[in-house]
């Protein structure tokens, strides 16, 4: 079994549909399956501030493919669900970030693992604790006390009625 973590995320063109829709297809990936995943969650962006709100969320995936040929499936998914790249931290319809893939160090010009700044990320971190708290991160430390160090503004987990019932706002 291979352990593969992704971080989905989403501010255009119904949110919560791209999100939901992206987790069904990450679990049809060749040689792929979806072993869990975490709520939605909605938060403030971060970065680049003057754009909508984001929905987040975490999946754990069992793959058969190498790293990089899970990278070029994740950026074939986002280009299917219609992203368009115009500049850094832009809005986007699907981002499919790979966090962590079965403990690798790897560093290249097109994939870094772990990725370097997920844990200073509440809106990667919130969602990951849900479904991996006690994963210990590399050199970083356990998913469950990164998360729960970082300030929750801004982030709220969509849950029963509210994930059913939300109007989409973008
Ligand atoms: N992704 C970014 C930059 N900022 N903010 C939130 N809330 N959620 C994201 O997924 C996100 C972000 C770059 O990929
Ligand atoms: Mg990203
Ligand atoms: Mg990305």
């Amino acid at each position: 079994m291979t352990l593969a973590y992704v971080a989905l995320g989403s501010n255009l063109e119904q949110p919560q549909q791209q999100v939901r829709a992206a987790l069904a297809a990450l679990g049809h990936l060749a040689g792929t399956e979806m072993v869990r995943h975490s709520s939605l969650y909605r938060t403030a962006p971060v970065g680049y501030a003057d754009q909508p709100d984001f929905i987040n969320a975490v999946a754990l995936l069992d793959t058969a493919l190498p790293p990089h040929g899970l990278l070029d499936e994740l950026l074939a998914l986002e280009q299917r669900f219609g992203r368009l790249r115009s500049f850094r931290n832009a809005p986007r319809v699907l981002d499919l970030d790979l966090l962590y893939y079965d403990g690798i160090f790897l560093q290249d010009s097109r994939l870094i693992l772990p990725h370097p700044r997920m844990h200073e990320r509440a809106f990667v971190m919130a969602p990951l604790a849900e479904v991996a708290g006690d994963v210990e991160l590399p050199g970083v430390g356990k998913v469950a006390a990164l998360a729960a160090g970082l300030a929750g503004d801004g982030i709220r987990r969509l849950g029963g009625d509210d994930q059913s019932n939300e109007q989409e706002r973008a």
